[in-house]
């Protein structure tokens, strides 16, 4: 009997959820349809070099999704349908702490971990889970009642729970199994047509529109599908060219001469969808929520720390440049403090260990028994191997931070003289009895693992 591997079933995952984002959003389609026009003009335009960041098949299917879960209980059934697809939490994200937007939430991302497996589909979700407990956002008389109302709702059926321990221990489905698992896994994060109770929604909204998406209803659902494009300024122009209104800035680095790091981001804000609502005399009225949204991504190199640190002290210096010069852009103050103190070449990122490379043996190598330096940048430079940038797979808190922000409408209220609850990888990975991983040493890994290589190849004594 024919089975689907765990890749294919992660890939035709991705690509249902698609399908049903685009048919349930149509504004989704659009960004999808300009992202592919835009990739395909950056292909023509820059060649191979378009495909240094991931091959234009890869960035093609590429999507991230983002979701929301009320519980460690929901979270830790959300890793296990993931897991049934290759994905594992990596990255501890605490969005309470986003110094200008704080959200009642902390999140990690669903990803695959290994090299092989990110180039066969690197879907990935975005997954937060509220922090009721923080009583910087909610008095424990709600914190109670939000409890209660996620205590008992249930958002997965055991039927999906079973076949994803069933792909996660066997790395693939039967066939028939899968067709039950992909349809059971997508309709879990389709829009739930049941009227909402109102007045628990608004409860919620007042607190935070956050809050209000996670634990106003009984189910979950992906809120935004994001595609990769290799040429963000570009898609923003297009997009705004056809009437879409999209957020005013591209979160993270600027649009700059020098390498794409990290991750850039913008998007349209979530659009009003009609949905059935309960009142408090029990009728169902219509209304309007504004949940879905849309947004796009550009991919760069992924930083090591020390890149990382960079990153972050540039963000500051930018901070403090648009403070002093109100009436002028943004991107324009972000681009000079960029040229002035940001490395303007892979060479001087690798050079400086900010930034992660795949090394490889340069096909054309000298093979005149002369021997090689040990030094990797000057085996780079001599033209022993090379040196390809290994891609950031993971996202931004203060990016991501800002997403919520910008689609959710409403400024909520917290009080900064209660005290939260401390949260981090561990206690996450302890919650949900899956390891939170943390993403520098997947790139390392991957890092290392070239150098070992290379090190045999030369013969060098091992890195
Ligand atoms: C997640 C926002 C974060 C990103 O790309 O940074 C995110 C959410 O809105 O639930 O998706
Ligand atoms: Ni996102």
């Amino acid at each position: 009997m024919s089975t689907i591997s765990q890749w294919r079933l992660r890939a035709a995952f991705a690509a249902r959820l698609s399908r049903m984002y685009a048919q349930e959003v149509p504004a989704y389609s659009t960004l999808v349809d300009v992202s592919r026009e835009v990739n395909e003009d950056v292909l023509r335009a820059r060649g191979p070099d378009a495909e240094r960041l991931g091959s234009i098949s890869r960035v093609s299917a590429e999507r991230h999704g983002a979701i929301r879960v009320g519980t460690p209980r929901e979270l830790q059934q959300v890793a296990r349908v993931f897991a049934a697809l290759g994905m594992h939490p990596v990255g501890f994200y605490d969005l309470r702490e986003a110094a200008a937007s704080a959200v009642p939430v902390v999140s990690t991302a669903f990803r695959p971990v290994d090299g092989a497996e990110l180039a066969r589909n690197p879907f990935r979700v975005f997954t937060s889970m509220l922090t009721p407990g923080d009583l910087r956002f909610f008095g424990p008389d709600l914190r109670r009642r939000l409890e209660a109302f996620l205590a008992a709702r249930e958002l997965f059926p055991p039927e999906l729970l079973t076949l994803a321990d069933r792909a996660a221990a066997e790395r693939e489905l039967p066939r028939q199994e899968a067709e039950r698992f992909l349809q059971l896994a997508v309709q879990a994060f389709e829009l739930s047509p049941e009227p909402v109770d109102k007045a628990w929604y608004e409860t919620l909204e007042r607190i935070s529109a956050v809050a209000a998406d996670v634990g106003g209803v009984r189910s979950t659902h992906i809120n935004h599908l994001t595609p990769r494009v290799l040429d963000i300024d570009e898609l923003y122009r297009r997009m705004t060219e056809r009437g879409i209104e999209m957020i005013d800035t591209i979160q993270g680095p600027p649009a700059w001469k020098g390498p794409d790091v990290l991750l850039r981001q913008t998007s349209f804000r979530a659009l009003a969808e009609p949905r059935a609502l309960r009142t408090p005399d029990g009728s169902v009225v219509s209304g309007a929520l504004r949940v879905r949204f849309g947004e796009v991504e550009a991919r760069g190199i992924a930083l090591t720390r020390q890149g990382r640190a960079l990153y972050d002290d540039l963000l500051g210096r930018v901070d403090e440049q648009v403070a002093r010069n109100p009436s002028r852009a943004r991107a324009d103050l972000a681009r000079a403090v960029w040229e002035r103190h940001m490395p303007g070449s892979e060479q001087e990122l690798a050079a400086g260990k900010l930034a992660y490379f795949t090394y490889r043996p340069h096909p054309a190598r000298p093979r005149d028994g002369s021997p090689p330096p040990t030094a990797t940048g000057e085996l780079v430079r001599q033209g022993w191997i090379t040196a390809e940038p290994l891609v950031y797979e993971d996202f931004l808190p203060r990016s991501a931070a800002g997403i919520f922000r910008s689609n959710l409408g409403g400024e909520g209220t917290r009080d900064n003289d209660q005290p939260g609850t401390a949260y981090d990888a561990a206690r996450l990975s302890g919650a949900i009895d899956h390891d939170v991983l943390d993403p520098y040493a997947l790139y390392e890994e991957q890092q290392n693992r070239s150098l070992a290589h290379v090190a045999r190849e030369l013969g060098l004594p091992h890195p």
